[in-house]
């Protein structure tokens, strides 16, 4: 059945005291999910910079200067030796972002081979490449893409104040071709826009009520980048954060909840208070899109405390069984362990 997530019943989650709200993301988390594995991805961006869009928050966009380097997209050899490494990590999946408003049509055939070269390696695949067509979204998930990401950011009513070169409208049609694809739909939001608590409700609530809602949601928290209109905007407190984790979780208790950009800036405590809110998804690698991600080994030494495991698809690594833990096999002397304590 649909689901019906109301204004009134959103509200009661993000007001409830924050013990009883971790507590119940975490029965929710125990119902759907094993709390104690992470599914990981790798980003790589094929294409970087020169963006038309004026996304107030991204490195990317044309109009702001910001210290980043253009790229043109990438050759395929680049391409494919960063999902090998990708996969030799751990990553089940490999996602793949261009500073786009919307691929072009001749673009279409290589981005089909780029699709069927990953896939053939074993991983699941996943793009971002910003508004896609009925026709477009066919033709990427014929090519055999698992997973589309396209996020809605933020509230409908605030969206002009963060984008004005689009409509909140395009990405909810854009979720909608991705959907009728037959393609698995990763869509979140970004906090500390300077957006307000209603925001937030209406930014989740968007994606609850979706028809299916997305079987993956990234939350990211805004990285500041110099240069951008954002580079200044108020820190968000931490526990603010971890609340909208945990109603995420609670409002989509079977997707996956990705702790995505920030947590570079985030320390340990706050990142394993993600996870117990429910967050059970990264993306592992020091580099973001343009931005910074915390190094492999920092990532291993905190999962290796929690006990975490990477979730291994079965289909994707036969040889492995449910309990492998990646995090184990990695040496790490005790005192790298002990520094990265403090
Ligand atoms: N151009 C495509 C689009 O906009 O859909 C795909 C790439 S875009 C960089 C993907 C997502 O990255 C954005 O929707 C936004 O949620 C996130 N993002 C970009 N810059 C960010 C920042 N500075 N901090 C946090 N998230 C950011
Ligand atoms: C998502 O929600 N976050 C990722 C991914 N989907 C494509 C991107 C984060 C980008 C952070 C800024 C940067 O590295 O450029
Ligand atoms: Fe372009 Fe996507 Fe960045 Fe917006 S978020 S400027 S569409 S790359």
């Amino acid at each position: 059945m649909k689901n019906q997530w109301t204004l009134n019943k959103t509200h009661a989650l993000f007001k409830k005291p924050f013990f009883d709200l971790m507590f119940q993301a975490q029965e929710q988390h125990r119902k759907h999910f094993d709390p104690n594995q992470i599914q990981i991805s790798t980003l790589l961006s094929i294409k970087t910079g020169a963006c038309p869009e004026d996304c107030k928050y991204c490195p990317q966009s044309s109009r702001y200067k910001t210290n980043i380097k253009k790229e043109k997209l990438l050759e395929i050899d680049q391409i494919v030796n960063a999902a090998k490494q990708a996969k030799s990590s751990g990553s089940t999946r490999f996602c793949m972002g261009a500073a786009w408003k919307n691929p072009k049509e001749k673009d279409m055939p290589y981005l089909k081979m780029i699709i069927k070269k990953i896939k053939s390696m074993g991983m699941e695949t996943c793009m971002t490449l910003g508004m896609l067509s009925d026709s477009q979204a066919k033709t990427l998930a014929d090519a055999g893409l698992d997973f589309y990401n396209h996020n809605l950011d933020t509230s409908s009513s605030f969206y002009n104040n963060i984008v004005t070169t689009r409509t909140y409208q395009e990405r909810l049609n854009t979720l909608k071709n991705i959907r009728n694809a037959g393609m698995k739909v990763c869509s979140g939001g970004i906090i500390g826009l300077g957006e307000k608590i209603q925001d937030r409700m209406e930014l989740l609530m968007e994606l609850s009520n979706l028809n299916f809602p997305p079987e993956s949601v990234p939350i990211n928290l805004l990285v500041k980048v110099s240069g951008t209109p954002m580079e200044k905007n108020i820190d968000t407190d931490p526990f603010d954060f971890i609340r909208v984790i945990a109603v995420a979780r609670i409002m989509m208790p079977k997707s996956y909840i990705r702790l995505s950009a920030g947590r570079y800036s985030m320390n340990d405590q706050t990142q394993a208070m993600c996870f117990m809110a429910g967050a059970n998804s990264i993306f592992y690698g020091c580099k973001l899109l343009t931005s910074k991600n915390p190094e492999k080994e920092k990532d291993m030494i905190l999962f290796k405390k929690l006990n975490l495991n990477a979730e291994i698809k079965k289909n994707l690594n036969p040889q492995k069984n449910k309990n492998y833990n990646l995090f184990n096999e990695i040496k790490i002397n005790q005192n790298q362990y002990y520094k990265a304590s403090k």
